[in-house]
């Protein structure tokens, strides 16, 4: 999978992609993460890409000809199956989404900063809005950040155990059971007897049992969907 990022800060996008499982999908050529400066596509002596809005009100808001000249050069090169702009003011990522996505071959994300973008790069250039969750946040870059995240360890082969992803939790909109490691005895906190017992089928039974009787107090909405 292919995926660009569209940024005022790339300096932010440099070190979480360097981590970890995100790092190994790039190492084994799963995932190939580049990130595009939107100052170099800005207007005149000053690079300018963000002006005051229309109707007045304080904040500014991202120019439409920097992103558009940026996002044509970038089409021009691939056809992208989606293209995202990460904004506090669009439906909240779920693991279905993250699911949805990592099958993709190239998607290409925007990140927006200040009032956000003039709503005619929404209406022309993007496919998919996405924000990841209900506050907000200095910038998109943080955000996408986060989706990539999501997506990559999703594509398939940049797991190794393939188990690992479709028992997270989320995977069937439930949260994950507990889970413990040695020692059975910490203090006199023992382990569940049912962990050590060697018997599989009860224990698969016992964390299902758990990861409902967590989902029921903790996120009892995500029963209902
Ligand atoms: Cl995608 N962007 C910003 N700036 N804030 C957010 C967000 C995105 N999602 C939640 N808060």
């Amino acid at each position: 999978m292919r995926i660009d990022i569209i940024s005022v800060a790339p300096d932010l996008l440099e070190s979480p992609f360097n981590h970890s499982i995100v790092k190994r999908a790039k190492e084994k050529g799963l995932a190939e993460i580049i990130i595009h400066d939107l100052r170099e596509y800005g207007l005149g002596n000053y690079k300018q890409i963000d002006d005051t809005q229309f109707g007045g009100g304080a904040g500014m808001v991202m120019m439409i000809e920097p992103i558009a000249n940026c996002i044509r050069k970038l089409q021009a090169e691939r056809v992208y199956d989606e293209v995202i702009y990460m904004t506090p003011d669009a439906k909240t990522l779920n693991q279905s989404t993250a699911n949805t996505l990592s099958l993709k071959e190239n998607i290409l994300i925007l990140t927006g900063h200040y009032k956000g973008v003039d709503q005619r790069i929404r209406d022309v250039f993007i496919t998919k809005e996405i924000s990841i969750g209900d506050y907000v946040l200095t910038g998109g870059e943080l955000a996408a950040a986060v989706l990539v995240d999501a997506i990559v360890r999703l594509i398939p082969g940049v797991i190794g155990d393939e188990q690992s992803a479709l028992t997270d939790s989320f995977q069937d909109n439930l949260l994950s059971p507990p889970v413990y490691t040695r020692p059975s005895d910490f203090e006199g906190n023992k382990v569940p007897e049912i962990l050590l017992s060697g018997n599989f089928p009860k224990i698969d039974d016992w964390r299902s049992e758990k990861a409902y009787e967590r989902t029921k107090n903790i996120r009892p909405d995500l029963l209902d969907e």
